[in-house]
């Protein structure tokens, strides 16, 4: 892992299409220190970069409306 730009994978359930993936990314964007999110929406795949707290990421998806764990 490297400690410059560490990114955090998380797996994301119930996203079914570009609008969820949308959503998501949204959502987690606003989260403080994010500096990239990527969503692999048929993998169902979230990565986050940047010095994040995995319990504001996960209050962010949780409050999109999906269920998220640590990948
Ligand atoms: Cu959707």
């Amino acid at each position: 892992m490297s400690t410059e730009s560490s990114t955090t994978d998380f797996v994301v359930q119930g996203m079914t299409c570009g609008g969820c993936a949308s959503k998501v990314t949204g959502a987690v964007q606003a989260v403080a220190g994010v500096t990239d999110v990527r969503v692999d929406l048929s993998g169902g795949r979230l990565s986050v970069t940047g010095p994040v707290d995995e319990a504001a990421v996960t209050a962010a998806v949780e409050g999109a409306g999906y269920a998220v764990s640590r990948a």
